[in-house]
């Protein structure tokens, strides 16, 4: 049974493969925000510690993956959650968890969460996701992006062409297939989208709602640093989210509603 909150999101998801709103319009509370914020603001001020500390020459133990470097993560992969971690409950809150389940028909896997903090770019050209793509991991899937963080054109927005998920009016755009071209020539693809991608600027506490085989990029900050929060949901049927999940769900499964139960185990 989803409100009419997320029966709205869960409309535009089907309709254009994505829907935006304030995350307080999701999940009223102010207190689950407050606890948000201050765990991104730790999460900002270590990533800045650590970035400043790189910049005068020493180490630092910021997160970083292989081929992305240019995102900080404060997770990672292969770190243990319990549920005294705020973005784990709230990834795994009936709130988001009904949306994704309802839009892929099935009870979903979060496969990921992890919290982004994109330092600006020092000229360069955009790399990997920060062109246009479309994601692996199945024909279907839900991300979601928590702006923590105002971001605007300087950020380095997230960006989508709508419709162009399995089953949208424009699928047939270098069609997503398992290993297929899933990147492919950005000004042959521009061309072909002309102006219908979406750029989504917007304050922090924004949420982004994405089934994100269909084209999108992002994080091409130039001028100021994108901090935010990520969670993937997948079908149990992607090898994705067994093989890929990110985190070891290290809390008790016991008493948790079903959905709960499967979307962490
Ligand atoms: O950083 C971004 O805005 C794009 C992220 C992305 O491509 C993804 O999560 O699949």
């Amino acid at each position: 049974m989803l409100d009419a909150v997320q029966q709205d999101v869960l409309d535009r998801l089907r309709e254009d493969g994505y829907a935006v709103l304030p995350l307080d319009r999701l999940v009223p509370q102010p207190e689950v925000w407050a606890e948000l914020e201050s765990d991104a603001q730790s999460f900002v001020a270590d990533t800045e510690a650590g970035l400043a500390q790189e910049r005068a020459g020493g180490e630092s133990n910021l997160g970083r993956r292989p081929g992305k470097e240019f995102v900080v993560r404060g997770k990672g992969y292969g770190v243990e959650l319990g549920l005294d971690d705020p973005w784990l409950r709230l990834g795994a809150s009936r709130r988001l968890l009904d949306v994704a389940n309802a839009y892929l028909g099935m009870w979903s896997k979060l496969e990921y969460l992890d919290l982004w903090y994109t330092p600006p770019a020092e000229g360069g050209e955009r790399q990997v996701s920060q062109r246009w793509h479309r994601d692996f991991n199945d024909r279907r899937l839900v991300k979601a992006f928590i702006y923590l963080v105002d971001v605007d054109e300087g950020a380095g927005p997230f960006e989508y062409v709508p419709r162009t998920a399995p089953g949208g009016e424009l699928e047939g755009l270098w069609p997503w297939r398992p290993l297929g071209e899933n990147y492919p020539p950005e000004d042959e693809l521009a061309e072909k989208i002309a102006d219908r991608a979406v750029t989504f600027t917007g304050p922090k506490g924004t949420i982004i709602f994405c089934n994100t085989s269909g084209f999108h990029r992002g994080g091409f900050a130039t001028e100021k640093p994108r901090v935010l929060a990520t969670f993937t949901y997948s079908s149990p049927a992607s090898l994705a989210s067994l093989t890929e999940r990110s985190y070891r769900f290290v809390d008790s499964l016991e008493g948790l509603d079903p959905p709960t139960r499967f979307a962490l185990s």
